[in-house]
């Protein structure tokens, strides 16, 4: 285990890392960029060691794929015994059990206690491309309904999907068609105040894909419980729910988009849980495997079950050792109760984030569930102008300091935290006081 200390020892990024960032400038794509380009020799707890001996203190955990932290040891136990045996025979040529096992535990897991079947792939954006592919399948219907500030992906039809132009679409398209986007119930932001924004928002969302669409030419409506990229925006109370409720009345398959809220991260196994929803479709990734590549869609067997044999698949989807890594994680989730965990989480950060937000005035809105928390960006709290500037000076001040911090939102002003499950109280109060120190310089 790595020790569970902050360590500065040179400069962020240290000079052996800047070299290799000279080195990715003249080999990696410009496309690709990095946050924080430190360069990463092991991980572990809450700890990232760089290849200058700095020891970081990580509050992203890979955009909330750590979940039960790097190298976590019953996923790296799995991984080995898995990959010794051995390492892949596509599961559309020859199967094996472990993948059977993973979608035994979606099924378990996943909200609803109804019949399910499970179908595994790489990425999260692949799993939402064939949710909608079972939607309209199941239905005969084309239209997908997706929301405002909402991310699903960077394939064709996930950017479709995905709300923000900059830096996901901006000049690859056309994109998909059928595509559909209504405003989401974000109480912050409402226009008419946080309490009328649940009912106004329903109303505009049915509405909306009544004239513009029509219920009965909807496949798909998908939604984040709580949105992620767009800016952690947890949905007004009772929204969600509504959706879910409305779409089940007409026919339309109600897809939860939980690859970055769930396994454990909101505090529940899955954010819908908080609203009770039961979604007809699940998509999930991330955490779900401890860093492998896997995603999947769970959900009622009778949609599932529409699409003919051979319809779902690709040569990697459920991997071997992607599938032993998953039940490596979704064991430690279990051993561990790092649901609870993820609540104690919160309880740590909440009063930090609101003495930061009672010190600097600069914080509209603290917001999100369990270990998925932010604070929302201001320059001027009555007015709400997102201070996207300020955001970006408080993240580079963190990542000076040796502490791991994403930005996200519609408007780059929101700050978000995803620390793992895996580190102790002691950090997690450390990581706090850097980003205090940080907002205090930056402000
Ligand atoms: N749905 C809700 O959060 C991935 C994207 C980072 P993939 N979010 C991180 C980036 O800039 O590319 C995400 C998500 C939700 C879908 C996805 C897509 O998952 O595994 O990145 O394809």
């Amino acid at each position: 285990m790595i020790e569970q200390r902050r360590i500065l020892a040179t400069t962020i990024p240290g000079p052996r890392s800047q070299e290799l960032q000279a080195r990715k400038t003249a080999t990696v794509s410009a496309g690709v960029s990095t946050g924080l380009p430190v360069y990463v020799e092991r991980a572990g707890g809450g700890i990232l060691v760089d290849v200058d001996g700095n020891q970081l203190i990580d509050f992203g955990s890979g955009i909330a794929v750590a979940t039960v932290g790097n190298a976590a040891p019953r996923v790296v136990e799995a991984v080995r015994q898995q990959v010794a045996d051995f390492t892949h025979t596509c599961f559309m040529v020859t199967p094996y059990e472990e993948y059977l096992a993973v979608c035994e535990q979606l099924a378990e897991l996943t909200p609803g206690d109804h019949e399910k079947r499970s179908a595994l792939f790489n990425s999260g954006a692949e799993a939402v491309e064939n949710a909608v592919k079972i939607a309209r399948h199941a239905t005969g219907r084309q239209a997908v309904v997706a929301f405002e500030h909402g991310y699903h992906g960077r394939t064709n039809l996930t950017m479709a999907l995905t709300a923000k132009n900059m830096p996901y679409k901006h000049r690859f398209g056309p994109f998909a068609g059928e595509i559909h986007r209504m405003p989401m119930a974000y109480p912050y932001r409402w226009p008419t105040g946080a309490d009328a924004c649940a009912d106004e928002a329903f109303e505009v969302f049915t509405q909306g894909v009544h004239t513009q669409v029509g219920e009965e030419n909807t496949a798909a409506v998908i939604l984040e419980p709580i949105q992620g990229e767009g800016g952690f925006i947890v949905p007004a109370p009772g929204f969600v729910r509504r959706v879910a409720d409305w779409c089940r009345e007409h026919g339309i398959v109600f897809v939860a988009d939980e690859i970055q809220t769930g396994f454990c991260r909101t505090g529940d196994w899955f954010a819908s849980e908080h609203e009770d929803v039961v979604p007809d479709l699940v998509t999930t990734a991330k955490g779900i495997a401890g860093g492998m590549p896997l995603a999947a869609v769970t959900g009622r067997a009778d949609l599932m079950d529409a699409v003919h044999p051979g319809g779902l698949g690709g040569t990697y989807g459920g991997n071997p050792v992607a599938c032993a890594a998953a039940l490596g994680a979704i064991e430690t989730m279990r051993a561990e109760n790092l649901c609870e965990r993820a609540r104690q989480v919160e309880a740590l950060f909440r009063p930090r984030l609101e003495a930061i937000a009672d010190k600097f005035g600069v914080v509209g809105d603290i917001r999100g569930r369990g270990a998925m928390l932010a604070v929302e960006l201001v320059s001027d709290l009555e007015r709400k102008t997102p201070d996207a500037d300020l955001t970006a000076r408080v993240n580079k001040a963190c990542h000076a300091a040796g502490l791991v911090t994403l930005t996200c939102g519609t408007y780059g002003n929101v700050f978000r935290f995803l620390p793992p499950l895996s580190a102790g109280d002691e950090l997690l109060s450390e990581g706090l006081d850097v980003l205090e120190q940080a907002f205090a310089d930056s402000v």
